[in-house]
């Protein structure tokens, strides 16, 4: 088998021949894979990233050192204007009522997506299994995927009874990687797409980048395949255009998409909430955020620099400019909205992004130890030194291109709890079936339920459970059946489609059990 001469012409032109190095050593289905691999690249892309990027390897940005970066982005950042920020504390319940009707409203009216970001490889959690069927041990076994595919169902309800339609749908999109898309669709077929309707999941895939060592030039995995890696959740821009899903959004006559990470427990779906303050304020691209714990807090900021939106990483800040609050009488810090991977966007702006910007976006480089082949032909499966460079995309890089930017701050207690570590103190499966635990305690106690007192600590020092499905509740509504009912721990809710409940303290169809045993639900 011989080389094509257009093959080793692109090479050439690419400066990437060593690709090639290993040639006359391969077997038939070897050169294939290899050639099939290269076939793939687009080398200008691969050279423009590198291009962008090269001087960060060698120098800090621009030439600077670390301090005078920090002090330049520290002299330009300016808070979030106040008219373009909205929070729920701060919002009076007649506004939030309004908030939620109109994104209902919305909702039923079929012109609100989720799109969840899922390519991700959950390398800290150490799974190799997309994270969204990571279970964290709840009562019910359900996974961050079910739990996400049963708000979508509850919520789709919510908008029909809201405004008597039977047709609210939200069209749940879902980004996968090479690393993700075969074991999700799998996952989501083999549990019949947990009751939602099979046309409105759809699975596309992000591009992949070849991994390179410093001089840029591409790093092989085997003697016979390039190195691939996701091109980060801003690879999300790419893939809308190149997949047709933009296409998709608008034949659909969607207008209004809720982008989100796969790992936060507690996530909103749609939430009818952000999209009214979304709508209010006219915007065509708004983060919802939380405030952050303490000023040294590891998340990325929102707020402006040079006149324009984006996310300030905790490390291009000074401890100083962290610390600073609103005005000497307030402790309230003046660069308080934590970023947590949940964005609202028009499809207009998508459109706009997507076709005009996406080459504008820029890289992020993460400097690596990556398996692959060493210049004397070894494979290295572990590598011990730092040996290249993976490039990514961040979804909130397209903020700058926004006109009509917006920020909403919610509570992290009821929104926020991402799924990141395998062990530890912060952000573990633990960590994460806690507070939602506690969120659904908190609901049953507004609703008036009579519990135990200490109720938390119960839940904290024996591991007993307090679990309410979304199919019975989204976001606390609908749980008046508990209003001065005496409920002991374990808690479990659960809504039950059989025919022949006849538990008459609650209603119809929403069955209490004890000692959590999950009901199996019937799908649609
Ligand atoms: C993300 C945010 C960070 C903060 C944090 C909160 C970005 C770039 N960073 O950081 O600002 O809000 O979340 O939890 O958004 N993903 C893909 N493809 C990829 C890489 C990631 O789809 O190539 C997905 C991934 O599956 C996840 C989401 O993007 O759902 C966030 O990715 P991550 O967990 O790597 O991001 P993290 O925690 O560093």
């Amino acid at each position: 088998m011989e080389i094509d001469s257009a093959v080793r012409e692109r090479l050439t032109n690419a400066n990437q021949t060593h690709l090639l190095a290993y040639w006359s050593e391969l077997n038939d289905e070897q050169r294939r894979t290899l050639l099939r691999d290269i076939n793939e690249v687009d080398f200008n892309r691969v050279q423009q990233a590198y291009d962008a990027i090269k001087h960060e390897l060698f120098s800090e940005p621009n030439g600077h050192t670390k301090n005078e970066i920090s002090d330049t982005i520290d002299d330009i950042m300016e808070p979030i204007p106040d008219h373009m920020a909205g929070s729920i504390n701060e919002a009076s319940p007649e506004q939030l009522d309004n908030y939620r009707e109109n994104g209902l409203k919305a909702i039923s009216e079929g012109q609100v997506c989720v799109l969840l970001l899922a390519g991700g490889q959950g390398t800290r959690l150490g799974v190799d299994y997309p994270k969204g069927m990571y279970n964290v041990g709840l009562p019910s076994g359900k996974s961050l995927y079910q739990i996400q595919a049963e708000r979508i169902r509850r919520l789709e309800h919510l908008a029909n009874e809201q405004f008597n339609t039977d047709s609210a749908t939200i069209t749940w999109f879902i980004l996968t990687s090479e690393h993700t898309q075969e074991q999700t669709e799998k996952y989501f077929r083999s549990h019949k797409y947990f009751g939602l309707k099979r046309e409105n999941i759809i699975l596309f895939e992000q591009h992949t980048l070849p991994a390179l060592n410093f001089q840029g030039k591409i790093l092989l995995e085997e003697k016979h395949r390039l190195t691939k890696a996701a091109d980060g959740n801003g690879g999300l821009y790419r893939a809308l255009r190149t997949r047709g899903v933009l296409e998709k959004m608008a034949e659909r006559h969607i207008k209004y998409v809720h982008v989100y990470g796969v790992d936060n427990i507690l996530v909103r779906l749609a939430d009818p909430v952000f999209i009214g303050f979304c709508l209010e304020k006219n915007a065509d691209c708004a983060a919802k955020v939380v405030k952050k714990t303490v000023p040294t807090e590891a998340v990325g900021v929102i707020c402006k620099v040079g006149g324009r939106f984006q996310v300030v990483e905790y490390s291009e800040i000074s401890e100083e400019t962290a610390r600073r609050t609103k005005s000497e009488s307030s402790d309230e810090l003046l660069y308080n909205a934590g970023n947590i991977c949940n964005h609202f966007f028009t499809l207009d702006f998508l459109q706009d992004v997507c076709q005009k910007h996406e080459n504008e976006l820029r890289y992020h480089v993460a400097k690596k130890k990556i398996p692959s082949v060493d210049n004397h032909g070894n494979h290295v499966s572990k590598p011990t030194e730092i040996n290249g460079i993976k490039l990514e995309k961040f979804v909130f890089d397209v903020f700058p291109f926004s006109k009509t930017f917006a920020v909403w701050e919610v509570r992290r207690e009821d929104e926020f709890s991402p799924l990141k570590n395998e062990s530890g103190a912060k952000d573990t499966a633990a960590t994460c079936r806690r507070d939602l635990m506690l969120q659904h305690v908190r609901w049953l106690q507004q609703a008036g339920a009579d519990l135990p007192n200490d109720i938390e600590k119960h839940i904290d020092t024996t591991g007993k459970t307090c679990e309410i499905s979304p199919l019975v509740s989204y976001a606390g509504e609908d749980l008046e059946f508990a209003n001065g009912r005496k409920l002991d721990l374990p808690i479990f809710f659960e809504l039950n489609t059989s025919k022949n409940n006849t538990n008459n303290s609650v209603p119809r169809n929403l069955t209490v059990v004890n000692g959590c045993t999950p009901i199996p639900i019937q799908t649609n």
